[in-house]
């Protein structure tokens, strides 16, 4: 790349303008300049680009291949420019051209291509690939529509369809010389070929073309550029529509109906599986496409099939891309004439699964019926493998028949996808020290017996580039001042923040910047919610996917117990509180979007009551995504972190909260555990039942919340306005599934499946010492500070390395 050349640079930001829309800069629109600005940008990268990849052929180097459903990404432009370390020069050549950046970066949509944590964390990895020279590409499916638009309306969640891409995408490209074609349906036929060997075709299928696009994802100033590669689907043309020949015709328009759907929209869930066929031919889609396309490469430079895994490895983002392992072997077995055993070699070495949860509603299984009709050659593979296995078990257990049960991938009518991607491949890993511990001891115990060196842990982390650098520059910028700029590639630096903690001057830079990112808050809230919120209030937040299992339902019912406190008592001690949320519920889960209208209506309900004198104020924060969540990191003070102990696998919101100095109020659960290991537990408000505990009363069959509701005045006060009216005037019945769920459960789970009643009385009195932390206004910045300086561990670069040492071992560019 050249010098920043900013006469250029504006040159080429009125040429594109000029070109793409007939205008002068001055009649553009902002989304106009906003289009000419990412083309410039991108124009800046793309030698970057090409040579990076001309590198990695040079020094044929081990490339790893993440397969994922999601990259919740988010906005591109902001991010190449701040890692192009450009920020100071585009910012300048802007504002002689009449913007500010900010305007011109909220014209970009986000790419919401996930749901939350797995999709982020894809993103968030990429960026530390290429930040940390590693060579790797991002292989997933072009959404046409990604994660929904949230409206809130009349306090309910409305889902208004993403389009992201209805003004273009100015950072892909279009690889079409890539294309290759994905069958589906038909039948396997064996013939014997001219040699005599048996071979399988499928036939009578129905083909679509995959076509690549690529994305740009640039490393923080060292000019490696590596590649995001999503797959869209086209129609085969290969019919002749105006054909008198009926059967031909009905089968043009359905591979012409299957193209258009494959890549139409995102599913909306998280944790929790629908079943739907259409989402098992997204997952064989991306994955064959990007398997084929892997295949041939490797084998345009190497000779030996063999090798494939010492310069491949494919990383499998949960269970999703799990057909990877039947494909590959369809493809060494049926295109490559290998033997099943030299085939199963390649792939096991090849194949590495992560694990993102052990919510048993996540679990992926797909009837065989479908499976078989839709995938009859992967089918088949699938059966050998299985078939293989059982052998494998029977051999090292005879007399335990409750071994075959558990751990066959076939049972029962279903394929059970998480065993299949443990028994083809060589690493299994969980996401944070107590999941993978979780895993081991729990959920998939029986197969760490068997194999338990595959199994190993990889906490999760986040990237500071987007998280503080581009998401809190005026944090950003003071820690440079006072560290200097190596935390950007090395976030343990970040320790060296920790006398500053101990000097008055430094504190109160560092609580100032708190406040102004307050102020930033609250002008983006009363901007977007109408609401007025006050910067000198704790700003306590908690955003992240509803589910029951991340228990907001126990925040607002606290909340609606603070409010009763203060009516009963309008003159006790009280530190005023904003309480901000930001979910989205998946369209199709009820109770979640209860939650919701429920939030809404209490904010509704305190908001509007003088009484209250604004000592508390509820937010919901519409459409939560990415790019709104990096202000609403920058000016948090309390990071609500309370999901039942054993339930979040990690969590990353987590991490992003301690980055920007606050302080998390948590269970021990996912992550937490060792975020509270590296701040020490005084500086963060830990209660509630530990994993142990919990699991232990599930063994049971659960506990009695009945009793503490009949016992305890305030909770059984709390429960029963969610039905008497107070929150819903109109419609009494509005919350009574809430109120069921907490109570009673619902076909056969147990009454308050997730403890929220159980650990009430241990998180208000968290609460309490979150409000008394605050009064002391020294000893709570000590400890914001302290959570911003010891958050190195929680880098992806950290746990990216991990990876490469342990399961990928990749070698990094020289350039
Ligand atoms: C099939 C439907 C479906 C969709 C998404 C099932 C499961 C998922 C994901 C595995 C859910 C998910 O995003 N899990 C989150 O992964 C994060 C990254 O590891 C963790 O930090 C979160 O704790 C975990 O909930």
């Amino acid at each position: 790349m050249q010098e920043f050349d900013k006469k250029e640079f504006k040159k080429n930001v009125e040429e594109y303008v000029g070109v793409f829309f007939r205008k002068p800069i001055e009649e553009a629109s902002r989304q106009q300049v906003y289009q000419g600005v990412a083309y410039t940008v991108k124009n800046m990268i793309i030698d970057d680009w090409l040579e990076t990849h001309k590198a990695y052929e040079e020094q044929d180097l081990k490339t790893v291949y993440y397969l994922s459903m999601e990259f919740l990404v988010g906005r591109a432009l902001g991010n190449m420019i701040t890692n192009l370390k450009a920020d100071t020069s585009i910012r300048e050549a802007l504002e002689e051209l009449g913007y500010d950046l900010e305007t011109i970066e909220d014209e970009e949509p986000d790419a919401a291509l996930g749901n939350g944590g797995l999709g982020r964390l894809a993103a968030c990895f990429l960026d530390s690939l290429s930040t940390l020279g590693y060579p790797a590409y991002g292989c997933g499916i072009r959404y046409k529509y990604g994660m929904f638009e949230q409206k809130i309306e009349n306090g309910y969640q409305v889902e208004v369809p993403d389009n992201w891409l209805k003004n273009g995408n100015p950072f892909e490209i279009k690889r079409s010389e890539y294309a290759t074609t994905v069958k589906f349906g038909g039948y396997v036929r064996m013939i014997r070929d001219e040699y005599g060997n048996d071979r399988f075709v499928q036939e009578n299928y129905q083909s679509v073309r995959a076509i690549p696009y690529d994305m740009p994802i640039l490393g923080y100033g060292n000019h490696v550029v590596n590649t995001l590669r999503i797959w869209d689907a086209e129609a085969i043309d290969t019919f002749n529509l105006d054909s008198f020949d009926k059967g031909e015709y009905e089968k043009a328009v359905e591979q012409q109906n299957l193209a258009r759907t494959i890549c139409e929209v995102l599913y909306p869930n998280d944790n929790h599986i629908a079943g739907k066929e259409l989402r098992l031919k997204q997952q064989y889609f991306f994955v064959s496409a990007s398997i084929q396309r892997v295949v041939a490469k490797y084998m345009e430079a190497h000779e030996d099939i063999h090798k494939l895994y010492e310069k491949v490895v494919f990383q499998l983002n949960d269970t999703h891309p799990t057909v990877t392992v039947p494909e590959l072997m369809r493809i060494l077995l049926d295109d490559y004439y290998l033997g099943w055993e030299e085939a199963w070699d390649i792939t096991t070495k090849a194949c590495a699964y992560t694990n993102h949860t052990i919510m048993s509603e996540a679990l992926e299984k797909w009837p065989i019926e479908l499976f078989k009709r839709l995938l009859p050659r992967i089918y088949q593979i699938v059966e050998e493998i299985n078939r293989r296995f059982i052998l494998q078990i029977l051999k090292e257990y005879s007399s335990d028949a409750k071994k075959i049960e558990k751990m066959a991938i076939l049972y029962d009518g279903q394929v059970r996808m998480a065993n299949l991607a443990i028994v083809g491949g060589f690493s299994v890993n969980g996401v944070a020290k107590l999941h993978t511990e979780i895993l081991k001891k729990q959920e998939l115990r029986d197969f760490y017996e068997m194999f338990p060196w595959k199994f190993n842990n990889k906490t999760n982390g986040i990237t500071q580039r987007r998280f503080l650098l581009h998401g809190n520059p005026m944090l950003a910028s003071w820690v440079t001042g006072k560290i200097g700029e190596g935390w950007i590639t090395d976030l343990s630096l970040m320790e060296k923040l920790m006398p500053y903690t101990e000097d008055e001057q430094s504190r109160k830079e560092f609580m100032d910047i708190k406040y102004r990112n307050k102020v930033r808050l609250a002008a983006y809230i009363k901007e977007n919610n109408g609401i007025a919120v006050n910067p000198d209030s704790i700003f306590d937040v908690q955003v992240k996917r509803l589910h029951e299992y991340k228990r907001q339902l126990l925040n607002i019912l606290h909340v609606m117990h603070l409010y009763n406190k203060l009516k009963d008592n309008p003159d006790m001690e009280f530190y005023p509180r904003t309480f901000i949320f930001g979910a989205k519920a998946s369209a199709g889960y009820e109770r979640a979007k209860a939650i919701i209208k429920l939030i809404n209506s209490v904010a509704e309900v305190i908001n509007n009551d003088e009484d209250i004198q604004d000592k508390i104020k509820v937010v919901f924060i519409e459409n939560y995504r990415v790019s709104n969540a990096e202000i609403i990191f920058a000016a948090a003070d309390v990071s609500e972190q309370i999901s039942t102990a054993s339930k979040e696998a990690s969590g990353t919101g987590n991490m992003k909260f301690m980055l920007n100095g606050a302080l998390t109020l948590g269970t021990l659960d996912g992550a937490n555990v060792e975020i509270v290991e590296e701040v020490g537990e005084e500086n963060a408000f830990l209660f509630g039942l530990h994993s142990d505990e919990v699991i232990e009363y599930e063994q049971q069959g659960g506990y009695n919340p009945r009793e503490l509701y009949n016992s305890d005045r305030d909770i059984k006060r709390v429960v029963d306005q969610l039905v008497d009216g107070t929150y819903s005037r109109e419609d009494k019945a509005l919350f009574a599934p809430l109120y069921e769920s907490l109570l009673a459960g619902k076909g056969g789970e147990p009454a308050d499946r997730y403890f929220i009643l159980k650990d009430f009385r241990a998180y208000e009195a968290a609460q309490e010492k979150v409000e008394k932390a605050y009064r002391n206004m020294e000893g709570w910045a000590k400890a914001a500070m302290k959570n911003t300086a010891k958050c190195g561990k929680f880098s992806s670069d950290r746990t990216i390395e991990e990876y490469v040492k342990d399961i990928w071992h990749l070698s990094k560019v020289q350039k």
